[in-house]
C-alpha cells in the first residue's frame, strides 16, 4: 500500500482537474491528481475548440497561457448560415470581447507539461478510485496504480472526473437532485488535415439538420453534422460525411469546402444535465462531473473553467486568509452561472437544430427566431454576450 497525504485530492486529470491543480500549486496549496487513463489517452480525445476570454485569463494566471497566446487564433466573430444566407455575428463590436480558438487537446498538453515540470503528482492509470469519509474532516481516496494499492489522505476532495466519473455516484441519491434533458440527435464530428472552409466558425441551420464548420489551425479543420441517435461512425464514410456537410451549407461555401481523409471521427449524443448541489460534505464537484451542455454554444469547457475559478479562489481564501465563505458559497455561486450557460446552450441548440418531433408551427417559430435575431441589435447583443462568456 502506498499512502500519502495532501491538502486537495483531485479525481480526474482532464482540463478541470489539471487547471485546478496547477493554480493551487502556484499559491502553495498541495494537490494530488488521480487520473484513470494514460496521458496519451486523455490527449487523444478531440473536444472543445472555443475559449472565452475569462478561461484564457485563467490559463494565463496558471502560467500556461504562453502557447495559447502564440498559436491560438483570436476570433472577433462567427457566422450563422440559414438556407442560402450567411450572417456574421460581430461579437467584438457587440461586446468588446473576443474568443480564442485553441483546442482542448493543446491546452491539456500545456497543463500536463506544466504539472510535469513542477514535479507535481498526477497519477495516471489510477483504477477503482473511490472517495471515502466525505462527511468527516479526514476524507481520503483509495485506488490502484498498476499492482499497488494507493491511499491519499486529504483535507478536501474535488471531483473533476467528468460525466462518467465516480465522484457524483458516491453522493447518496437523496442528497442530490439531477436535472436532465436528452436531445433526440447527436453530432458526428470529423477532424481533417485540410484548410478550413472559413477563417471564422459557421453554424448552419438547414432543413436536413444542423452543421458546424470549425477549425483548430490554418491547416486543421473540425466539422460536425447533426445525426440521429442510432447512427454510428461506421454508417458514415468520409465521402458521405463531406457530401452531407456540403448539402447543409450555402452553395458558395459548399463550393469552397476542401474535403480530405478524417484523422478522427466520433459521434456525441447531445444532452443537458445539472446536479445540485455541487458539494457533499468535503467533496466538491467541478466541470463535467457536475454539468453537461450540448456543444452548440461552446460552453462546456468554459463553464468548467468558471467552476475552477470559484473553487480556486475559495480554497486560497480558506488556506491563506482563514476565510471560509467561498467554500460555503461555492455550490450556489457556481450553479448560478452554470444555469445561465445551460440556458444559452439549450437556446442555441433549439435555434439551430432540426427536432424530429417539431410541427410546422414549431418550424415557423424557429425561422422567425432567426429572422428576429438578425433584425434586432438587442437580440444580437444577447447572443454575443453569452458566446464570449458572461461575467464571473
Ligand atoms: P473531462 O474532460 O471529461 O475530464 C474528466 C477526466 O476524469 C477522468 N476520470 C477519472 N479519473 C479517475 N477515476 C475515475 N473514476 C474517473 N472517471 C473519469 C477521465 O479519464 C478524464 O480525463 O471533464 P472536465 O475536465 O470537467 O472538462 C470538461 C470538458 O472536457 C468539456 O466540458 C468540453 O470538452 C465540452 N465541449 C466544449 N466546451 C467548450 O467550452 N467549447 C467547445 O467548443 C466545446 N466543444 C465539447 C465540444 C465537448 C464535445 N464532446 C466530445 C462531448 C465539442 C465536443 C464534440
Ligand atoms: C469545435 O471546434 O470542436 C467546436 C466549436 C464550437 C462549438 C462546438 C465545438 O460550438
Amino acid at each position: 500500500m502506498r499512502s500519502q497525504r495532501t491538502q486537495i485530492g483531485i479525481i480526474g486529470g482532464g482540463p478541470s482537474g489539471l487547471l485546478l491543480s496547477q493554480l493551487l500549486q502556484l499559491r502553495g496549496i498541495e494537490t494530488v491528481v488521480l487520473e484513470k487513463q494514460s496521458r496519451e489517452h486523455v490527449l487523444g480525445r478531440i473536444r472543445a475548440g472555443v475559449l472565452e476570454h475569462s478561461f484564457a485569463a485563467l490559463m494565463r494566471e496558471a502560467q500556461v497561457g504562453e502557447r495559447m497566446d502564440r498559436e491560438g487564433q483570436v476570433h472577433d466573430g462567427f457566422f450563422i448560415a440559414h438556407n442560402e444566407i450567411k450572417t456574421r455575428v460581430d461579437v467584438r463590436a457587440l461586446t468588446g470581447k473576443s474568443v480564442i480558438v485553441y483546442g482542448q487537446t493543446e491546452l491539456t498538453r500545456d497543463l500536463y507539461e506544466a504539472r510535469s515540470q513542477s514535479g507535481a503528482a498526477v497519477i495516471h492509470n489510477a483504477k477503482d478510485v473511490r472517495p471515502h469519509a466525505l462527511e468527516t474532516s479526514r476524507p481520503y481516496l483509495t485506488g490502484r496504480a498498476g499492482t499497488e494499492d494507493i491511499r491519499v489522505d486529504c483535507d478536501y476532495i474535488v471531483g473533476c472526473d467528468g460525466y462518467h466519473g465516480v465522484s457524483r455516484l458516491t453522493i447518496p441519491d437523496d442528497k442530490l437532485k439531477v436535472y436532465e434533458r436528452m436531445y433526440p440527435f447527436g453530432w458526428l464530428g470529423v477532424l481533417s488535415r485540410t484548410k478550413p472552409v472559413s477563417p471564422e466558425l459557421i453554424y448552419a441551420a438547414h432543413a436536413r439538420g444542423f452543421a458546424l464548420c470549425s477549425l483548430r489551425s490554418a491547416a486543421l479543420s473540425r466539422y460536425y453534422v447533426q445525426v440521429s441517435l442510432t447512427e454510428t461512425v461506421h454508417d458514415w464514410s468520409d465521402d458521405q460525411f463531406f457530401g452531407e456537410l456540403r448539402r447543409r451549407l450555402p452553395e458558395d461555401i459548399a463550393a469552397e469546402l476542401i474535403s480530405g481523409p478524417s484523422i478522427e471521427k466520433s459521434v456525441v449524443p447531445l444532452r443537458s444535465s445539472v446536479v445540485e448541489p455541487m458539494r457533499f460534505g468535503n467533496l466538491f464537484l467541478a466541470g463535467d462531473a457536475a454539468h453537461i451542455v450540448p456543444p452548440t454554444g461552446a460552453r462546456g469547457l468554459n463553464t468548467a473553467g468558471s467552476d475552477i475559478y470559484y473553487l480556486y479562489h475559495a480554497l486560497v481564501d480558506h488556506y491563506r486568509n482563514r476565510d471560509h465563505r467561498g467554500l460555503e458559497n461555492y455550490s450556489q455561486r457556481a450553479l448560478a452561472r452554470v444555469w445561465k450557460c445551460q440556458r444559452f446552450s439549450w437556446w442555441m441548440t433549439r435555434l439551430l437544430h432540426c427536432f424530429p418531433e417539431d410541427s410546422d408551427f414549431d418550424r415557423r417559430i424557429q425561422d422567425t427566431e432567426l429572422a428576429y435575431l438578425f433584425s434586432s441589435d438587442a437580440a444580437l447583443v444577447s447572443l454575443a454576450e453569452n458566446y464570449v462568456g458572461l461575467p464571473l
